[in-house]
């Protein structure tokens, strides 16, 4: 059976940030959607079906047709459904400087990443970047809006924000406190404002399976680093 053109699918999985930021884009738009939870272990033929390229998620299915890559699929989230709480400025500068910053992020923020994957020298550089980049987000993007450059949450509060929250479980298991409430006063206040927002708060997944979900996978990773 043909699917309707209005069919919106996210396959996905509850501990990843990038499938997060898609749920919640969708969430913010009021859009309805099915969830379809991918097993990664043993992927399905639907994921490399949807996406033979990369094999990664999160996938928007949306009318039969899949969009992947987070930052690409929030893109066409918001160019889909452009009415509903718009998540880009209406000037065609703010835009641009909205998808500065969600480049600059997702260049950078990787660093983070890095800390947890690894030990020792390798992991105090990979903290110096991330303080770095850190550092540059505090001086340079938070303007003293609400949010990222303007007062109403957008794409690049999502690229960055989920990110962030997922930084603070990495910190805990690694733990290294990173951003730091002093150095970072700006960034600080900024993610009580994001984490206040409901649609965010709603999926947002429990803090704690986090933290017990990311020990064993750093575990597993520096397990097979060793074994190497
Ligand atoms: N740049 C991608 C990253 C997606 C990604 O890394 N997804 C991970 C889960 S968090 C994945 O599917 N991993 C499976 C694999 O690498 O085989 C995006 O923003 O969507």
């Amino acid at each position: 059976m043909e699917e309707s053109q209005e069919t919106v699918k996210l396959i996905g999985v509850k501990n990843s940030p990038f499938c997060c930021r898609v749920e919640c884009a969708l969430k913010l738009k009021g859009v309805k959607f099915e969830y379809i939870t991918e097993d990664l272990s043993n992927k399905s033929d639907l994921l490399l079906q949807h996406n033979p390229v990369h094999k990664k998620i999160p996938v928007l299915v949306h009318g039969g047709k899949a969009v992947v890559e987070s930052m690409i699929i929030l893109e066409y989230i918001e160019e889909t459904w452009p009415e509903v709480n718009p998540l880009l400025p209406a000037d065609l500068h703010g835009r641009s400087v909205a998808r500065f910053w969600i480049k600059f992020i997702e260049d950078k923020f990787l660093c983070i990443w890095q800390a947890f994957r690894t030990e020792g020298e390798q992991q105090a550089k990979a903290i110096t970047d991330s303080l770095e980049m850190l550092k540059t987000i505090e001086e340079h993007a938070m303007t003293g809006k609400t949010f990222f450059n303007r007062d109403k949450i957008g794409l690049t509060d999502l690229a960055f924000g989920i990110l962030v929250y997922w930084s603070g479980v990495i910190e805990e298991v690694i733990k290294v406190k990173i951003l730091d409430a002093q150095t970072f006063p700006r960034i600080t206040s900024w993610k009580q404002r994001f984490m206040e927002v409901s649609e965010i708060k709603d999926c947002l997944p429990n803090y704690d399976e986090l933290v017990t979900f990311f020990k064993l996978r750093r575990e597993t990773v520096l397990a097979a680093a060793a074994s190497s």
